[in-house]
This record gives structure tokens, sequence and C-alpha cells, in this order.
């Protein structure tokens, strides 16, 4: 039997749902960050590769990211089995991330990064294309 307590604590649990899914909603998507490379363009030998994380819907820039995975390759020109060495490096600038890289030859690299926002659900898996010469 449906005591008066029950029905209104089953109506305080349905409000709460409604509420939690409200704020679930609202919140941003993984893929509403994206990285952006600084310059598309880089000399080849010891490189110095900085990208850029926005949150799109404002344009802001994010800080907080972990980046988890990262590769350069040179995909783009059809050779996606020859990598290049890729080190994190600091960086001062709020948002830009930097990496050193060995950038052994002229022609097409892709940056593939894997990467965490603190407080978002999911991964950032970006490709970004860069173009090497002498
Ligand atoms: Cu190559």
């Amino acid at each position: 039997m449906y005591s008066y307590y029950s029905t209104r604590a089953l109506w305080a649990a349905a409000v709460g749902i409604a509420v939690a899914s409200a704020i679930s909603t609202a919140r941003a998507d993984i893929r509403d960050y994206e990285f952006q490379l600084v310059d598309k363009a880089v000399k080849t030998g010891e490189a110095i590769i900085s990208v850029r994380l926005i949150h799109k819907p404002d344009g802001k820039p994010v800080s907080d990211a972990i980046i988890f995975a990262k590769r350069l390759d040179m995909a783009p020109d059809g050779m996606e089995t020859m990598k290049a060495t890729i080190d994190a490096m600091p960086s001062s600038v709020p948002g830009v991330y930097k990496f050193k890289a060995a950038v052994t030859a002229e022609g097409g690299w892709q940056l593939s990064l894997g990467a965490k926002v603190q407080g978002e659900t999911g991964t950032i898996e970006s490709k970004l294309v860069l173009k090497a010469t002498p």
C-alpha cells in the first residue's frame, strides 16, 4: 500500500533525477574541445610544435588538459610507420601545449593527440597535419 509519505518520496526522487539530467545535459561535451596548431609549418630538424586547446563554444583556452598520448608520423605522405620522437615540453602560455620533435624529413606530418580534460568524461582524440620544410 502506498502511504502519503512514500508517494512524496517517489516524487522527490523523480524531481531529483530530472534535475540531475538537466545538469548533465548542460555540461560541456568532450567534442566541444579542439586542438589547433599554432603554426602549421615546421623546419626539419629539432622542431618545437605548439598546439592550442580551446573550448569551442566560448573560444577559451583550456590549460588543465592531460595529454596521455602523442604521436608524430608521416601518414599524410603515406608513411604512417615513419615516426618521429616527440616529447612534451613546459609551456608558459595558458592553453598552449608544446612538444619537441625530431622532424627527420620534409613533407607532411601528422600529430595525433589523446587528451583528457578535468571534469569531462571521454577523451579528445585529435589529428593535426603539419608541413615540414627544409
Ligand atoms: Cu617519410
